[in-house]
């Protein structure tokens, strides 16, 4: 694109207001940039943009390649784009552009002139253009944007995405040349500090910086004021002050005062603001500047039994971690986004986010203050420290923008830094190194966490610091031996017993010993939870398997103990919603599945178990909203049904269930909000009626495929069988339920010879492979196998059918770069390395002759072969594999009669 399509481009995209000004404008600049992948040379005498794409802010470059079945992520330089046409009248102002985040390293030229440089991708950070600017003209901006590995630039390598990109707000600020503050570390300039607080009275003092851009001294007036919600001012002050020519001059309003102030508490979000304007004196009184802070009236502590106190009484926080990113998008979310997600998690009733694992975008601070979330923000978290100067410097400047960025929001309660910091020192071929070395790292760790803990404590002192640290067998007690549990205000464990390690009712015993060893440490638990998807479900949950039911089972019994542990001040679930962490290989590849909502944002099963432990809106939900679609076999033969537990989350007394108009009866609800029926499913659509004591409806229709004992005379169902998986796998987009495995048994179907591989080793025995399978989406279907299988039986009746195989070749050779975050990974199942080379017979045709997965498929593969067949009568359908070398394996099989 030349310089005149450029500059046409301008005029549809840049309206930006050029009216006289009283006092500053705040404009987004996000429409119509322009986007280079990769560094580029502009030649400013001659510009040229054609290989440029137009985009419009926020903007990532990884929200595809971060799914996609490459290895990686585009890691790297990108530039963007944009013509700017400043009025003439601006000549006068001060002008400031303003990033909200680009991750990581960003660096800014107005017509070819380097402007400023910023580190971090995940805090705001702003720069005065004034004297760069050409008024009246058109000004090229360009900004040059890493996302390039940097080791003393945290994070470092985490268990989720660095999408690389301009990916927040844009605008420009213009203000008068007296104005605020802005260039405190993009900050509001001017700041809140509560004084003593109670239900009587509230003291707040206002404080901050104005600055004279002008060669001349002038004298000013300012005016704080503190409004109400609904802006009516309850009180207000004017003081005098005069600006030297060309400087910065601290001012402070101390101690206004509210009388019976309506204190600001999740229950009770009350905002009221604090309005700072500035004026010029003189004959004609004009306004120069004006701020407006939220301002939310609380205080909270800590009692001597480690309970969280809001106002005077004990609060347990309940919340979960959240992530900014979804599906498409990547980290390029709209403000709207953000505030959805946050209205999302109060909905489920709870009061309290940790922003892991970085700092966020504007907006949801916005958004929690408003809502009445308690806040844990914290600067981006690393598996270990660089020891170099450049990352301790890095750190403590985004922990100093982080909290001058965001300490006037009243919800925020904790600033956090560290998370899981020893992981490295403990894992992979760091197993094995030397004490002395692991405790020179660990001390440094211990010195840059204390340096962390002063900047906050400086920065925030009415705020708690806080660190979350984990447990792995290898890392034994490494947090408490080496001192840095002893560095902040609260520790936060993030806990996995029953995933990761361990089963889930080892957490009590391990906390409680926590606590009772260090009777005066404030605990949080800051994650916990296992990996779900809703295309998966099994009668017999286990960990690993991807069940909605087994993070139902988990998240019940967490619950149960925490609510049971009076010295934990709270929890968080890991996480709200999935998010993408492209080295993961699970259900859903590049996806951490943990989330009690999908990467889309709609909900699994166990969502609405934690709006029946903590809404205080009725609850009655009956937890199959993700599995209407089932199959099974009778219970015995000639019965009609199969019976199947069918879960009902409620926060009423007792649950009455109708299936298909026959009431099973009235249940009393468990202590875990939950009540359990024994649903006797018949074949087709069957409608489930629940109603609680209060009169509370919910129901739901299930469309159940029963197989008969023996199996039909004539066969009019597919069979479909999620091989060597003890859950059953739906895939939407077919409407078909591959079910859950079994071995053979007369007159129904089922493997004969071989078993389904499970992993076993350092963690959790894991079912079936955690690898991407390529070329396919159902990876669950092809992730489980029946290894060393001799044959797949169907006792069907006479007829012609098609049969369908699902193969995958499970070896691969381990990736270089395992997942760190895989914390019970300590020994994984090695999968023997060979090549495997079986050959194929149903009813005693060869349909597959010396099938070589690994040569002619790839490893990893998806592989799928449909055969058509007349079984004849008594004959059944038999597909038989014939080992040649190696062990032959089955992931999935379908027979439908034709
Ligand atoms: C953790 C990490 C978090 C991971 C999580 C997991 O302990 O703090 O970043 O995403 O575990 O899912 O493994």
């Amino acid at each position: 694109m030349k310089i005149q399509s450029v500059l046409y481009l301008f005029l549809l995209l840049s309206a930006i207001p050029s009216a006289a000004l009283s006092q500053r404008i705040n404009s987004t600049i996000n429409s119509g940039w322009l986007f280079h992948k990769g560094d580029v040379e502009i030649n400013y005498q001659d510009l040229s943009f054609d290989d440029w794409t137009t985009i419009n802010l926020p903007h990532t470059w990884n929200n595809e390649d971060a799914f996609d079945e490459e290895d990686g992520f585009y890691r790297g330089p990108g530039w963007y784009a944009k013509v700017l046409t400043i009025p003439e009248d601006w000549e006068s102002k001060q002008v400031f552009l303003d990033f909200e985040g680009a991750n990581q390293v960003t660096e800014v030229y107005l017509n070819g002139e380097k402007v400023g440089k910023h580190i971090g991708g995940y805090t705001a950070f702003r720069f005065n253009l004034s004297s760069h600017l050409q008024f009246g003209q058109s000004n090229l901006l360009t900004v040059r944007v890493t996302n390039e590995h940097n080791e003393d630039i945290p994070p470092l390598r985490m268990d989720y995405t660095f999408y690389g990109g301009i990916y927040r707000n844009v605008s420009l600020i213009v203000t008068e040349p007296v104005h605020f503050d802005m260039s405190n570390n993009a900050s509001d300039g001017v700041f809140t500090k509560l004084g003593d607080i109670s239900h009587e009275q509230a003291k707040v003092s206002v404080y901050g910086k104005l600055v004279n851009a002008q060669n001349q001294n002038n004298s000013i007036r300012i005016e704080t004021s503190i409004a109400d919600q609904q802006y009516n001012v309850v009180v207000s002050e004017n003081s005098e002050i005069n600006l030297p020519a060309g400087a910065e001059t601290e001012f402070a309003t101390e101690n206004m005062v509210i009388q019976n102030p309506s204190l600001w508490s999740p229950d009770n979000p009350n905002l009221y603001n604090v309005i700072i304007r500035i004026y010029s004196m003189g004959k004609n009184d004009k306004m120069l500047d004006e701020i407006v802070l939220p301002l939310g009236l609380r205080w909270f502590e800590f009692d001597e039994q480690n309970r969280f106190i809001l106002n005077g009484k004990p609060l347990k926080l309940v919340g979960a971690n959240r992530h900014q990113d979804m599906p498409e998008k990547g980290s390029a979310l709209l403000d709207e986004d953000h505030r959805n997600d946050f209205k999302h998690i109060k909905d489920l009733g709870m009061n309290f986010v940790r922003l892991a694992h970085y700092p966020q975008a504007r907006a949801v601070y916005n958004m929690c203050d408003r809502l009445g979330l308690l806040v844990w923000s914290e600067m981006p978290g690393t598996v270990r420290i660089t020891q170099t100067d450049a990352f301790t410097e890095n750190c403590l400047n985004m922990q100093r923008e982080h909290i001058r960025q965001t300490r006037n929001h009243p919800s925020i309660v904790f600033y956090g830094y560290m998370n899981e910091v020893m992981i490295q020192l403990f894992s992979g071929s760091n197993r094995d190194m030397s004490e002395a070395e692991r405790s020179q790292i660990a001390g440094a760790t211990v010195e840059l966490a204390e340096k962390l803990q002063t900047l906050s404590k400086k920065e925030a002192p009415d705020r708690k610091t806080v660190m979350a640290v984990h447990y792995t067998s290898s890392l034994k007690d490494g947090y408490n031996k080496y001192g840095l549990t002893e560095v902040p205000d609260v520790l936060g464990w993030n806990l996995y017993f029953g995933w990761y390690y361990g089963d889930k009712e080892d957490l009590t015993p391990y906390l409680k010993e926590q606590h009772e060893r260090y009777p005066d440490r404030p605990l949080i638990m800051s994650e916990y939870g296992p990996g779900a998807d809703v295309r998966n479900h099994s009668e017999t949950p286990k960990p690993w398997d991807f069940t909605e039911d087994y993070q139902v089972v988990m998240h019940e019994s967490y619950l149960e103990q925490m609510m049971n542990m009076p010295w934990l001040a709270g929890f968080a679930a890991w996480n709200a919603f999935d998010f993408g962490s492209e080295r993961r290989g699970e259900a859903i590849p590049h996806v951490n599945q943990k989330g009690l909502m999908n990467f889309d944002r709609t909900e699994k099963a166990v969502a609405s178990l934690y709006r029946a432990w903590f809404s205080d809106e009725p609850v009655l939900h009956i937890a199959l909203r993700n599995y209407t679609q089932q199959g099974g076999i009778e219970d015995s033969p000639g019965v009609g049904v199969s019976r199947n537990a069918v879960k009902i989350f409620s926060n009423s007394d007792t649950v009455e269930l109708n299936v298909n108009g026959v009431s099973l009866g009235a249940k009393s609800v468990t202590s875990t909000r939950t009540v359990v029926f024994d649903v006797p499913f018949k074949d087709g659509y069957n409608l489930l009626e629940a109603k609680d004591n209060n009169g509370v409806k919910d129901e739901i229709g299930v469309v159940f495929d029963l197989y008969t004992q023996p199996l039909a005379a004539v066969q009019s169902k597919a069979i479909a069988v999620n091989v060597g998986a003890h859950w059953s796998f739906y895939n939407p987009s077919t409407k078909e339920l591959w079910m859950a495995d079994r071995k053979y048994t007369p007159g129904l179907w089922g493997y004969e010879g071989g078993e389904p591989l499970i992993q076993s080793g350092g963690r959790q025995d894991k079912t079936g492979l955690s690898n991407d399978i390529f070329g396919t989406g159902n990876d669950p279907l092809f992730q489980t196998f029946v290894e060393n299988i001799e044959s797949y039986r169907f006792d069907v009746s006479q007829g012609l059918y098609e049969v369908k195989v699902c193969f995958t070749e499970p070896n691969r050779r381990t990736k270089e770069e395992e997942l760190i975050y895989n914390l019970g990974a300590d020994a994984e199942t090695e999968i023997k390395e060979g090549s495997r080379v079986f050959s194929v017979e149903i009813n005693g045709i060869r349909v597959l002759n010396h099938l070589n997965l690994a040569k002619q498929h790839g490893p990893l593969q998806a592989a799928v072969y449909r055969f058509r067949i007349f079984a004849k009568d008594q004959e059944g359908i038999r597909v038989k594999f014939i080992p040649e070398e190696g062990a032959p394996v089955l992931s999935g099989i379908r027979i439908k009669p034709l």
